[in-house]
């Protein structure tokens, strides 16, 4: 079934990166049939087992063999593929050893004169399957064996993502069509593009997948009831091929909703026992499920706010419950007072998740992790690192991104964010001195934290490429790679993207890249400026609105008057928020002179004459950055014109569609902000192009 389907679509849209066509290099083929042919393995391991089909399966479709599968090392060439304690039965050496994270493995050329056998060595099940995929991406990327040998260790323990699917078969924040898991109120029954999505997420390291959104709903809820466990256990089988743990979305009001109590107090004794038979229950039917993930006293969910119980106790009540089973608890921080009146200038939704949370540092069990977005507002195109990850020393902490582009474009425009996460992961929060980048925060290094990661809001859904967008697979494929690796530059990861996507031609490979790089600094462009964020419709989160913000109901959340615009979040005179830095970034935001530019709305309120580095006055500044967009775009779609006849046609077409809306988008953005700054400005574009139409 999958090889059929693999054959039908071999083009790079509905098999993403995992597209194996044909090598046409006559030496790869030669040296990989020649370590190949044979496999010594000893089938004993789920996982192992799916590392190993998978393997003949490309090695079919890649350079057409069929290999032999043997149990005994022979005399000839070979490729080994095993566990640590298949290695130590074969007798084999190896760096890995039982220290090394989960899913760790060494590829490694034998020790036999001819060095014509090589070894596969993982950790464990999952290691094994990570070393195939890694030797099939070599493979497909034209490296030849000798340059495959290496000791991969994933830096981050959980690699997750996270689903905000609802059983009517909508997706929240969904731009790729609709949910592939449930439709209709129902959990879909056809499991085939699960175990297809399985496959995209193994090869690329992730470990964990949340199936239902974080604000749940009715039969939502209804997920870890007897009803729904047994068809939810299903999901669980399918991931575990694959090395995924299966966690839910969970909803705090369950012990009143679906336990009948009359609360849901955490420290209540009967909500306690209510949350631990449950657990208990979803471990009879998903033995090694991974645990919840929780939204709770934000955006209208219900949390412990409502008993005086603050979100330490509510997540621990949880957390004993799931902890005799090795669960955890993944509890998020974006919580903030949606009905904040932006009139009183103190006030500033920016602190809210530090000011909620920083003072229980130390007080959650140590299976609890909170959930981070990369930003204190939210998944902006630019906007400040959150302030959390330097304060929170004695909690576990897990970053969270966003792959669907809720603000950055709705996976109609181009918009790989590769560039923005690894401004985030590099980011110095200066907590323990200098080099106290964020990456080592969520790696866990930092605070030698017991759980920690990385996780990426989907942006998958029923579409044939399953982003919508097909360039789009690349902030996932990308969201693994750097939760694997943050040390992966944007353009490594954008280049692998593409070779393995669209094949090695090197003018694909770098037409494509430098679209992809520089597009999230073109949708800035036209959006909107220098760090201040939204400037799109209310809701519903796309196309141009500059005063568009869904609870700005008393004034704009930007301040922006005839003499000025920015929010002025400093300690002198603004809202205070500076302060939630250590020393050194702290004063880097608050003094006008060292704010980094790009984000110079987000810190200070600036008169639009205001001159910047560049030597543009602000005002101009918008103005320019708005026809550059737009002209950018034009160049992009050039560029992907360039490539008709050489890339698959569907793929390309599906491009080009997306582009053509981006355009007409893009200058329609342009227009609309412009016309508002000069409105307001009454200054004039020094360069006279007509503002508005
Ligand atoms: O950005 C906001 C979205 C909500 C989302 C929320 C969250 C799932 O607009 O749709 O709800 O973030 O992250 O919880």
């Amino acid at each position: 079934m999958l090889e059929k389907q693999l054959i039908e679509s071999n083009n790079g849209v509905y098999n993403c990166w995992l597209n194996y066509a044909k090598c046409l290099n006559p030496k790869l083929v030669d040296q990989y049939k020649k370590i190949c042919s044979c496999l010594v393995v000893n089938n004993n391991n789920t996982v192992k087992h799916t590392a190993v089909e998978e393997l003949k399966l490309a090695l079919k479709m890649i350079i057409g063999i069929e290999p032999l599968v043997s149990n005994e090392i022979p005399n000839s060439s070979y490729l080994f593929v095993g566990t640590l304690e298949d290695a130590r039965a074969f007798q084999l050496e190896t760096k890995i050893t039982e220290k090394y994270a989960d899913g760790s493995y060494e590829v490694k050329a034998a020790d036999n004169e001819q060095n014509t056998a090589l070894q596969i060595i993982g950790k464990d099940g999952t290691g094994v399957l990570y070393g195939i995929f890694y030797l099939i991406r070599n493979l497909r990327i034209g490296k030849e064996i000798s340059q495959s040998q290496i000791v991969d260790i994933p830096r981050n323990k959980l690699r997750m993502i996270n689903h905000w699917d609802n059983a009517s078969g909508d997706i929240e924040r969904g731009y790729a069509g609709q949910s592939f898991f449930y439709s209709n109120d129902e959990i879909i029954k056809n499991f085939s593009r699960i175990k297809d999505y399985a496959r995209l997420l193994g090869s690329i390291g992730i470990n964990g997948v949340v199936i239902n959104n974080v604000n749940v709903h009715n039969i939502e809820t209804k997920f870890i009831t007897k009803e729904y466990l047994p068809d939810i256990a299903r999901f669980a089988d399918v991931f575990r091929n694959y090395g995924i743990k299966l966690y839910l979305s969970i909803n705090y009001a369950s012990p009143i909703e679906l336990g009948g109590l009359k609360t849901a107090d955490p420290l209540d004794e009967a909500v306690k026992q209510w949350w631990k038979k449950t657990a208990d229950l979803i471990y009879d039917y998903i033995p090694d499920f991974g645990g919840f993930l929780v939204k709770a006293d934000s955006e209208g969910r219900p949390g412990p706010f409502t008993y005086e119980r603050n979100h330490a106790q509510g997540a621990n009540v949880l957390a004993e419950a799931l902890k005799p089973h090795g669960g955890i608890v993944i509890w998020r921080c974006f919580v903030y007072n949606c009905h904040l009146d932006w009139r009183d200038r103190s006030l500033d939704r920016a602190k809210a998740a530090y000011d909620n949370f920083k003072p229980l540092d130390g007080e959650f069990m140590d299976n609890v992790i909170l959930q981070v977005k990369n930003g204190p507002m939210d998944f902006q195109i630019r906007e400040a690192v959150s302030p959390l990850f330097g304060a929170m020393e004695k909690t576990n902490m897990i970053l969270e991104f966003q792959a669907a582009q809720e603000y950055t474009g709705q996976q109609k425009h181009v918009c790989y964010l590769l560039p923005m996460w690894k401004e985030v992961l590099n980011f110095d929060t200066h907590a323990k001195g200098e080099g106290s980048y964020v990456s080592k925060v969520v790696d866990g290094s930092l605070f030698n934290s017991r759980y920690s990661g990385i996780v990426a809001v989907s942006n998958l859904g029923d579409s044939k490429c399953w982003t919508g967008h097909p360039l789009a697979q690349a902030n996932l494929y990308g969201i693994g790679r750097i939760a694997w690796n943050p040390e992966l530059s944007s353009e490594e990861i954008a280049k692998e993207w593409v070779k393995l996507t669209y094949g090695c031609d090197e003018g694909i490979v770098q037409t494509v890249v430098s679209i992809l790089m520089e597009s999230r600094e073109v949708y800035e462009k036209y959006t909107s400026p220098l760090g201040i964020g939204w400037m799109v419709n209310p809701n519903y989160h796309y196309g141009p609105s500059v005063e568009g913000y869904e609870y700005s109901r008393w004034g704009t959340y930007h301040y922006a008057d005839w003499k000025g615009i920015g929010v002025d979040r400093t300690v002198s005179t603004g809202t205070g928020y500076t302060a939630q830095y250590h020393e050194a970034v702290a004063s880097m935001y608050e003094n006008i002179e060292t704010c980094p530019e790009a984000l110079l709305l987000f810190f200070h309120h600036v008169p639009y004459k205001y001159q910047l580095k560049t030597g543009k006055t602000l005002i101009q500044h918008i103005y320019d950055t708005h026809f550059e967009g737009v002209e950018k775009v034009e160049e992009f779609i050039e560029k992907w014109m360039s490539l008709k006849g050489k890339i698959n046609e569907e793929a390309f077409g599906l491009v080009c569609d997306r582009l053509r809306i981006q355009l007409k988008d893009s200058k329609e953005w342009r227009d609309q902000v412009n016309t508002y700054f000069y409105r307001r400005t009454g200054i004039k574009d020094i360069k006279g192009r007509k503002i508005y139409e």
